[in-house]
């Protein structure tokens, strides 16, 4: 396929939302790396989400993590984002750093833990209720790390029960996802481990509870674009976290990796509604920058989806179509490669500078001297980090 001139329209609608922790500081189990300029609160991390959304219009919300981004009033806090040109999204509900939480949250056979862990959640809608947010997403770190350690069916039945109380508190327009994770922190058995749990545990709360896909749980090799395409068809595709990783969850930009991967998951999402307004499918970053600096790591991350994003819309689907209904398997695939490999970044630039945006995003960046101006400035305090 020759480079496009034109953008579809579609990608007007592309929104990222971006992760307030990737502005933190993160690290591996071994080392979390400081860096000059790193958010001390929740408003300078909405300061650089901010930036991103400036640069490159792909970045309109940020989601937020309680208890990492706790603050008095969020109403506030909310007034604060809008000020900036963002607005607050989806809420992360945290499980899985109190020593309370060692056996388990919304699993746990403790009631006295189950209930912190409900209440925990509760406290969530409240924080979405003051920020406008519609999604609470749920990931948790429940599992065991060795056979026979607990009944791994009982803790099924005590996840749907927790998970149908917090869903009774909903309120109107605000859903929950579910999150899924096949290992980690837990090594034997994970309570949410696949989209099959996840669908099974938001199918019987209703309609207001979907699953959340996190590109990066999965074991090597899983077909992820069929999951995607499955969950569309079944209605219950409520968002992504969307990074890289080549080994386990590595949490590294997304495309960078396998940009293939990621186009074969922008194919499906196209091809299931995904991307037309009110499909109720969010998009996320869920990423962390432990060595490259934060805001331009996230920048290059949204550019990328958006990049992938168009490739999918450039797919000829009436000749692919044609050769999949002739059984022309060479055909197709060859239809489906040319979108792959079509060079959309001078229709990018094009699109952008309609836009009133710079052309290169990372170049504008590096030119702005918010770096530098941060770096200067944020200093006493202490850094965010994972945790912070
Ligand atoms: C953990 O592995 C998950 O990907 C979570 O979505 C996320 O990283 C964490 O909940 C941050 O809140
Ligand atoms: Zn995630
Ligand atoms: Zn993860």
């Amino acid at each position: 396929m020759t480079a496009p001139t034109t953008v579809p329209g579609a990608l007007d609608g592309l929104a990222i939302e971006v992760p307030s922790w990737a502005y933190g500081n993160s690290g591996t189990r071994f080392k979390v790396f400081g860096t000059p300029g790193t958010p001390r609160t929740v408003q300078e991390k909405i300061q650089d989400a901010a930036k991103v959304h400036e640069l490159t219009g792909l970045a309109p919300s940020v989601a937020l993590h309680i208890p990492w981004d706790r603050v008095e009033d969020y109403a506030a806090l909310g007034d604060y984002a809008e000020g900036l040109g963002v607005r607050l999204g989806t809420i992360n509900s945290n499980t899985f750093q109190d020593d309370v939480y060692k056996f388990g949250s919304l699993t746990s056979s403790d009631e006295s833990v189950r209930r912190r862990a409900v209440e925990h959640h509760l406290e969530c809608i409240e924080v979405m209720d003051a920020t406008g947010s519609r999604d609470l997403k749920v990931w948790l770190a429940d599992g065991t790390n060795y056979p026979g350690q607990d009944d791994i069916r009982g803790r099924q039945d005590r996840l749907a029960e927790s998970l149908a109380e917090i869903y009774a508190r909903l309120g109107e327009g605000q859903r929950l996802v579910l999150e899924y994770k096949f290992f980690e922190p837990a090594f034997y058995h994970t309570d949410v481990p696949d989209w099959g749990t996840s669908y099974a545990q938001t199918l019987a709360l209703g309609e207001k509870a979907f699953v959340c896909l996190d590109t990066g749980h999965h074991a090597p090799g899983t077909n992820i674009e069929f999951i995607v395409a499955q969950l569309l068809r079944l209605g219950k595709l409520g968002s992504f976290d969307f990074n890289s990783r080549f080994y386990a969850d590595d949490d590294l930009i997304v495309g960078a990796a396998d940009p293939f991967q990621l186009f074969r998951i922008m194919v499906e999402v196209v091809r299931g509604g995904g991307l037309e307004p009110g499909s109720g499918v969010a998009l996320m970053l869920d990423q962390c920058h432990n060595l490259e600096e934060k805001i331009p790591g996230q920048i290059r991350s949204v550019l990328n989806v958006q990049e992938m994003t168009l490739r999918a819309l450039l797919l000829d689907r009436a000749a692919l179509e044609d050769a999949q209904r002739s059984r022309d398997v060479l055909a197709a695939n060859a239809v489906f490669m040319d979108a792959f490999y079509t060079d959309v970044r001078p229709a990018l630039a094009a699109w952008r500078e309609e836009r009133g945006l710079p052309a290169d995003p990372m170049a504008a960046y590096a030119a702005s001297g918010y770096q530098k101006l941060i770096n200067d400035t944020r200093t006493g305090g202490t850094q965010a980090g994972w945790g912070a």
